[in-house]
């Protein structure tokens, strides 16, 4: 988008959706994204243009109603439960390192952390609520309001599922939201290129990286 200037730092924030290891190369049995360890420089540099810095990760029960099993495999349809819609490999279990942030990443950087998917029959994947029907906040968006963000720029895994959700979460709420291409992976291309798209059509800022953005 042409003609787009960053506003004053103080009303930016920087959001690290789901930059956990759960989703990278280093839980090779979890939901490994191609190269999803390589997103931290890039989040890094973006946090250097906004006045905070949040975060948001799942925090999955090991008993969740979820678990693919050999009868229900990943990806399978689940139906029976609003907040269910797939099966998933069992991944992000609090207290194991997939729960963990991706290393080169500072846990104390976060002026706010929304933790998501802590009940057994919930899988939500926007960082902004709760539940799939977006009734039941994780507190994210007043946090920003507070503080009076305008404008949140985005970076994460995975581009198709849980920075989608939450970027149209955020663009929803009425903030500026800019996604950071270098600072996001996806689960898979044809998933990858559809949600860029569908940011794009909902007015979010598409930036190739941080250096680009800087000169906005
Ligand atoms: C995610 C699939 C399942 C994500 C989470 O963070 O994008 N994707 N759970």
């Amino acid at each position: 988008m042409f003609n787009y200037r960053l506003p004053a730092k103080n009303f930016i924030a920087a959001f690290d959706i789901d930059a956990q290891k759960t989703f990278t190369p280093v839980c090779p049995d979890e939901l490994p994204v191609a190269e999803g360890d390589k997103i931290v420089p890039e989040l890094n540099a973006q946090a250097k243009l906004a006045c905070l810095r949040i975060a948001s990760r799942d925090a999955h029960s090991p008993y969740a109603k979820w678990i693919a099993t050999e009868e229900h495999p990943c990806l399978t349809p689940l139906a029976g439960y609003p907040d269910l819609d797939l099966y998933w490999t069992k991944h992000a279990i609090v207290g194991t390192p997939g729960f963990e942030f991706i290393d080169g990443l500072d846990p104390e950087a976060y002026a706010f952390q929304s933790l998501k998917g802590i009940e057994p029959d919930k899988h939500p994947y926007g960082a902004c609520y709760h539940d799939l029907g977006n009734k039941y906040s994780t507190g994210a968006i007043e946090f920003l309001r507070q503080h009076g963000i305008t404008t949140v720029i985005c970076g994460g895994l995975a581009t198709d599922y849980c920075v989608l959700n939450t970027v149209l979460q955020l663009k929803d709420a009425g903030f500026t939201v800019i996604l950071n291409e270098a600072a996001c992976r996806g689960i898979a291309p044809d998933t990858t290129q559809a949600a860029l798209e569908k940011m794009k059509a909902a007015g979010v800022i598409l930036v190739k990286n941080a250096a680009a953005l800087k000169k906005m």
